[in-house]
């Protein structure tokens, strides 16, 4: 009879036991002391201990009831020894569900639960542990990373420099090759101006009726014949038309050919005047006779050379002050705090997703190029766009292509940490927007470390001990 009693006690003691702490996290088991009494923990209601779990919901914030279904706001705690531990609705302790991996919601059910928080542990450390080297190794990698873009930004202020100095000796270079300029067009200027003052002077005269003869006199048998002229000379209004054998004999004062002397006194008049005939391939009589002195070729020529000199001067200084706009605009880019994002400038990351192979070029421009090669812009570098304590853990690329019957594409790059820089996804959440995952080592933060899961397993740990 007495063994009977103690075993009876002993029963009803588990059972009180079992049920009045079932369902209650570590830090909350100082409010179910069990007392005579149990204050609802919103301190709203007092209520008999023996009313703590008995499948009853008295409390309204659902205390009262924390291991069974009764109260609709109740929550169950899931100690989940080996795992993390987590709060469930109450309303899915014995549901025949199995719900926390060390199988505590389903104590009065028939479900048979396996405990699987040990695996689920084992999984997640091994992950966790991944991760860690993940990021030991990507913070490794950021330090190097940092120290390139130190040497890069470096290398593009001596760059900078280097530039701005050879813009400046061209500068001066183009000063010198405008004066040069002017004074090569002034001299053949005042050489044209002398020659049509000099174009009466016999000296000049008799050299121009000289050459201008040699020049019609193909065969250079001392005489102009009918088929020299026709080969040579036109009509001023109607220079294509060859002229006729009458008009060149009619050209030659009725004869068939004609030698200096009398070319001297007939032909020349009318191709000096211009006003009728003229050489081929001439302006008119005076040009004809300005493209053959030797001093205007000379001083024309050294005018065409300086010309030509002053272009050359001209576009190497338009090249290097777009050189310098160019590097200026760059080095005026926001790299991060440590310009730790320095060294993707003048880089591509490309990734194919389905029919698409998109192609970020950070700092410049996103792009989508489909199978038939057909390229659009998916925005242009706009802005860092993370939250305001960690803006460099995203960026903005804007008004790209606009979309048929939709907004302009625009793109956001989410940047995580990884061993690596490389595009890892590209989604297109809605019409034109795309999202892509860009991972790279200087997107590793080290507080993550600190703060991460790692803490989290580490209680649980903790809570193994006890
Ligand atoms: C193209 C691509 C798609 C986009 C449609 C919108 O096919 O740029 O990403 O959704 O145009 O018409």
């Amino acid at each position: 009879m007495r063994c009977q009693i103690i075993i009876a006690a002993t029963f009803w003691s588990v059972c009180v036991d079992s049920r009045k702490i079932r369902g209650i996290s570590l830090s909350y088991k100082r409010f179910y002391r069990e007392r005579k009494s149990f204050l609802c923990i919103d301190g709203s209601r007092m209520v008999p201990f023996e009313q703590v779990n008995d499948d009853y919901c008295d409390c309204e914030d659902g205390s009262d009831e924390p291991g069974t279904a009764a109260c609709p706001n109740g929550r169950f705690y899931c100690t989940n020894l080996g795992f993390r531990p987590h709060y469930i609705p109450s309303s899915r302790v014995n549901d025949g569900i199995c719900d926390c991996c060390d199988t505590s919601d389903e104590y009065n059910s028939l479900t048979w639960c396996l405990n699987s928080c040990r695996n689920l542990g084992q999984r997640e450390r091994a992950d966790l542990e991944g991760r860690m080297r993940t990021l030991d190794e990507g913070l490794r990698l950021k330090q190097q990373l940092i120290e390139e873009g130190v040497h890069i930004w470096r290398e593009k202020q001596t760059q900078l420099i280097e530039l701005q100095q050879v813009a400046e000796d061209l500068q001066v270079k183009l000063e010198e090759h405008r004066r040069r300029k002017n004074t090569a067009d002034r001299l053949r200027e005042q050489t044209l101006m002398a020659l049509e003052a000099e174009d009466n002077g016999p000296r000049r005269q008799n050299r121009t009726i000289t050459s201008i003869f040699h020049q019609l006199d193909s065969n250079n048998d001392g005489s102009i014949t009918v088929d020299e002229v026709q080969a040579k000379v036109a009509y001023v209004e109607d220079e294509e038309r060859i002229l006729s054998e009458d008009e060149a004999v009619a050209l030659l004062g009725g004869g068939h050919q004609m030698d200096l002397t009398m070319f001297q006194h007939m032909l020349w008049n009318n191709l000096r005047s211009g006003d009728s005939i003229k050489i081929k391939g001439t302006h008119g009589a005076l040009v004809g006779l300005v493209d053959e002195d030797p001093n205007i070729k000379a001083a024309g020529s050294a005018a065409e050379r300086a010309a030509a000199d002053l272009k050359k001067v001209e576009e190497a200084f338009e090249t290097v002050n777009m050189e310098i706009s160019d590097l200026t605009k760059k080095l005026t880019i926001d790299y991060g705090a440590d310009r730790e994002y320095l060294f993707m400038n003048n880089q591509c990351y490309q990734l194919k997703v389905y029919e698409y192979t998109y192609t970020l070029c950070p700092f410049n421009q996103v792009t989508q190029k489909d199978v038939s090669g057909t390229e659009v812009s998916l925005g242009k570098w706009g802005t860092w766009a993370g939250t305001p304590g960690n803006q460099y853990s995203q960026m903005r690329y804007e008004s790209g292509e606009p979309c048929w019957q939709g907004p302009t594409r625009n793109t956001t790059v989410v940047l995580t940490c990884g061993t690596e820089t490389a595009l890892r996804s590209v989604k297109e959440p809605s019409k034109c927007q795309y999202i892509m995952d860009l991972q790279t080592p200087v997107a590793c933060q080290p507080p993550l470390k600190q703060q991460g899961i790692h803490s989290e397993l580490k209680r649980q740990g903790v809570h193994s001990e006890l």
